[in-house]
């Protein structure tokens, strides 16, 4: 046996939503690189032109299309169009996301909603939007894609915790009512990640030392670093592959082992 073609995802069609840049784009960069045909969309037609460029500079003929995933009409026809100009969708990556760092009293519900609408309404609207097809055609890969936060609080971030909180039990629940159809959804929780929405908790002090944040997820992390985009890459192939067949309702941790760790003394 080639166990390595087990992780090939040659002939299959990646949706990957959000993915002009960060995580996503990471995501659909390794799934064009184990075969899949990459289709993303952003909210703004200028970041989709962006990742398109992006996409190619990588050598990557990606589809790109603008939608707002929190918009359900407009998830559905994205996915009609999606299967009339490249094909049905076999694997799906539920990745767009915001956070709002708003102490909770503070936050209004309107922000609130917000939050929720784009990390935990719009994985359901997409979702929900593509199971049909992955039903008729025989199997589908749903991933989700939570946090530390789906299992962790913190100061300021109530909104995106409620969400990733839910995103893993509707990870769960996707699982148990398509798992029947050969359909498998799991999450990837990553860690603290180089990525824009990251940037604000590393930017240097006036002083020129490291933000505070920073030295504290370090400290926290056994990896003693941030993680990166490419750490995502091989979990998130596995997940989409055939070698995850019999993986269901399971959230990755890829996070340089912060949940299982309790901290060094002080
Ligand atoms: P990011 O840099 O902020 O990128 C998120 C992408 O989603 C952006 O392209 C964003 O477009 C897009 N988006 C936002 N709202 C959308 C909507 N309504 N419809 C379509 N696209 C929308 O985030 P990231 O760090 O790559 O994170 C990607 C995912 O990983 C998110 O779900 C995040 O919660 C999760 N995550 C991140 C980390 C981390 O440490 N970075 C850790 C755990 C989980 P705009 O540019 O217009 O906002
Ligand atoms: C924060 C961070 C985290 C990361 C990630 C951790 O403000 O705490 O943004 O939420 O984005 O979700 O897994």
């Amino acid at each position: 046996m080639d166990i390595l073609q087990k992780f090939s995802l040659q002939g299959k069609v990646a949706l990957v939503t959000g993915a002009s840049y960060g995580i996503g784009f990471a995501i659909a960069s390794a799934y064009a690189a184990a075969g899949a045909t990459i289709v993303f969309n952003d909210i703004r037609q200028e970041l989709v032109d962006r990742g398109l460029a992006a996409y190619r500079e990588a050598g990557i003929d990606a589809h790109g299309y603008v939608c707002d995933v929190t918009d359900e009409a407009a998830v559905q026809a994205l996915v009609a169009t999606i299967e009339r100009e490249v094909g049905v969708i076999d694997i799906l990556v539920n990745n767009a996301g915001i956070i709002k760092r708003i102490p909770m009293c503070e936050m209004t519900a309107e922000q609130f909603r917000q939050v929720v609408d784009v990390d935990l309404n719009a994985p359901f609207i997409v979702s929900k939007a593509v199971i049909p097809s992955m039903i008729r055609k025989g199997h589908g890969k749903i991933i989700n894609i939570c946090s530390m936060m789906s299992e962790l609080g913190r100061e300021t971030v109530s909104a995106y915790a409620a969400a990733k909180g839910g995103l893993k039990m509707l990870t769960r629940n996707i699982c148990s009512e398509y798992g029947e159809h050969n359909i498998q959804c799991n999450g990837i929780g990553p860690g603290y990640i180089e990525t824009p929405q990251t940037a604000p908790l590393r930017e240097r002090q006036p002083d020129g030392s490291r933000h505070p944040f920073d030295q504290f997820i370090v400290s926290k992390t056994p990896a003693a670093r941030w993680g990166t985009t490419e750490d995502l890459m091989g979990p998130a192939v596995f997940l989409a592959s055939d070698a995850s067949d019999f993986v269901n309702g399971h959230i990755l941790y890829v996070d340089g082992g912060i949940l299982a760790y309790i901290g060094k003394q002080p």
